[in-house]
């Protein structure tokens, strides 16, 4: 059932990148045509200005004018992740490439809720360093990996029942799963690596089997600890064809966060 969300929030993601100058929000595409780059708040459909537009990989960063206007003035060679942050604002992130940035973008951003519990607004790299350069989204890839997986606790507010929490990963790069490859996400010839894997609590409650942006995964209430500490786990896939080491999956991630619904 985990897996049939996920697929379908990718799905979603597939289709809405490459419609250029589509209005872009949390995976959700509103129709629309930029003139220039920009960024709106999703609910009043108003320029959203002094935000930071970023391509972490690059190291580049600008802001957005008085009419949520901004420029990318640098060169985007295949996919790699643009970030959007402005205070009150949930952290945002989209992959994009050298088509969808050569047309203007409109980009919705939505306002945090109180519930949200960010546990990374940064983009980290899993996995050990050592990948091919046909890998998914590799050209991407960014700093020392932190290892093999990533986890982190944090306290759970009080939750009503019939909440819904969400762990959301805002973009995912460079898995490079049978599925994947399948889906023509990498060009891979002769490999392909097992998926990463989303523990909660301890159990693990997902696999993540392609990359896109907005991918959510509910947490299973009966799993949930109310004002307790609770801790997620991601562990990246292997490489299912090297047996003679264990060749871990490079991927990198970007904004990691807890919501509620
Ligand atoms: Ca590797």
């Amino acid at each position: 059932m985990y897996k049939r969300i996920l697929l379908f929030t990718f799905f979603m993601a597939l289709f809405i990148l490459p419609c250029n100058a589509a209005v872009m929000e949390g995976g959700v595409s509103k129709t629309g045509i930029g003139e220039q780059n920009r960024i709106i708040d999703n609910q009043t459909n108003m320029p959203v200005p002094n935000a930071t537009v970023s391509i972490p990989k690059q190291n580049y960063s600008t802001t957005t004018d008085n009419n949520g206007v901004f420029n990318l003035n640098t060169q985007i060679n295949g996919p790699q992740i643009l970030s959007v942050k402005k205070d009150g604002y949930r952290p945002f992130s989209l992959t994009i490439d050298d088509k969808i940035a050569s047309v203007p973008m409109v980009v919705a951003i939505e306002k945090s809720n109180i519930q949200d519990i960010i546990l990374s607004a940064e983009m980290f790299h899993l996995g050990d360093d050592n990948y091919s350069n046909a890998s998914a989204n590799s050209t991407e890839f960014k700093g020392r990996a932190l290892g093999p997986y990533y986890s982190k606790t944090f306290k759970m507010p009080s939750v009503s029942k019939s909440e819904k929490i969400y762990l959301v990963i805002g973009s995912i790069i460079g898995i490079d799963t049978m599925m994947a490859k399948k889906m023509g996400q990498n060009k891979v010839l002769n490999s392909y690596a097992s998926a990463p894997e989303v523990y909660f609590n301890g159990t693990k409650i997902s696999e993540i089997q392609l990359n896109g942006d907005g991918q959510r995964i509910l947490l299973p209430s009966n799993l949930v600890k109310p004002e307790q500490n609770n801790e997620i786990t991601i562990k990246t896939g292997r490489n299912l064809t090297q047996h003679a080491y264990i060749d871990y999956d490079d991927i990198e991630l970007m904004n990691i966060s807890i919501q509620s619904e």
